[in-house]
């Protein structure tokens, strides 16, 4: 049979591409030609199976990605939420800065998930992520109506959940979709991430029709292996820096110090948040750093 047909690649192992379609789940090996191509199936990746027999099928075509991160690899994103706790871990908010940044990049919808508000209901989140461009979100268990708004906005859509380990993303997934039935706090940490044990992302498809990934934690380290934003990109991944950095009074002002810089006269009246604004300075610092070899050896490869 010769028929072909489209499909989600919802995970792989082992070389195995696990991929759903309207005929059902087919376990994939993928075409030689994606090794010599040097690119790689990717849970997320809209592929074209064909030599379907039974349960088995070939990857020949991935359709084209809208966006990818790299580790974990997914592909075709429309949101990552990120969980973050108010205390228990205490939020790394120069971290949350630079993925916020990095999804702005990609055209990927950021969501802000505030966990732990009954250990501490004072916190300044709010205020410094509400002009952020991400959806910002205080999850309070017992309220359903404030998880629930999370699983409104990823209807349908794929998403990734990341966060450190111990600020609630497995729990924020089990109130949203019960049958997920992920586990949670010390059995999963008996289990161990080990830092070099493989990581296996996979697209788990919840009743609202939305695929979701539960990714353990980005760590510092990873995030230099992410995209690289050169440094004259870097004020328009952050969304309300936008309103300001017209008003400069030199067109290629970094916003960093110089002499009439909209920007820092925002910082200063408390209208940019300052975490936020140092966050860039620290990105655009290592911006500087990279060499344009490194971008053309990394941009677009997955
Ligand atoms: N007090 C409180 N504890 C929470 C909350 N969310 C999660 N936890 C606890 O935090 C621990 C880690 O949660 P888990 O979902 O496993 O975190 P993960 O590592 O991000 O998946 C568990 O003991 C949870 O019961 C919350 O909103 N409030
Ligand atoms: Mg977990
Ligand atoms: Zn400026």
């Amino acid at each position: 049979m010769n028929s072909t047909v489209e499909g989600l690649l919802l995970k792989s192992i082992g070389g195995l591409y696990y991929t759903e379609t309207p005929l059902g789940i087919f376990e994939c090996k993928a075409r030689g030609i994606f090794r010599k191509q040097n690119i790689s199936p990717c849970a997320g990746d809209k592929v074209v199976l064909s030599d379907v027999s039974g349960n088995t099928a070939v990857i020949d075509k991935i359709l084209p990605r809208k966006n990818s991160i790299i580790r974990p690899p997914l592909a075709n994103l429309d949101y990552i939420v990120f969980v973050i706790s108010t205390c228990e871990p205490a939020p790394n908010l120069t971290l949350l800065d630079k993925f916020l940044a990095i999804a702005e990049f990609k055209g990927i919808k950021s969501i802000i998930a505030v966990t732990k508000l009954d250990l501490q209901r004072n916190h300044s989140l709010v205020e410094i992520y509400k002009k952020s461009g991400a959806e910002f979100l205080e999850i309070d268990y017992d309220n359903a109506d404030s998880y629930m708004k999370l699983y409104d906005i990823i209807c349908g859509k794929v998403v990734a959940f990341t966060g450190n380990t111990g600020v609630g993303k497995s729990t924020l997934l089990n109130h949203i979709d019960n049958s997920l039935g992920i586990q949670t706090g010390e059995i999963s940490k008996k289990l161990g991430r080990g830092r070099h044990t493989t990581r296996n992302v996979e697209l788990y498809k919840l009743k609202n029709g939305a695929y979701i990934a539960d990714t353990p934690g980005f760590s510092t380290f990873e995030t230099q292996k992410y995209d690289v934003i050169r440094k004259n990109e870097l004020a328009s991944c952050f969304p309300e820096f936008k309103e300001y950095t017209e008003k400069c009074r030199f067109p290629d002002c970094a916003h960093i110090k110089e002499k009439g810089c909209a920007v820092l006269e925002a910082v200063a009246n408390g209208d940019i948040p300052v975490s936020r604004h140092n966050s860039y300075v620290e990105m655009y610092e290592e911006a500087k750093l990279i060499k344009e070899w490194e971008v053309k050896d990394k941009g677009g490869s997955v």
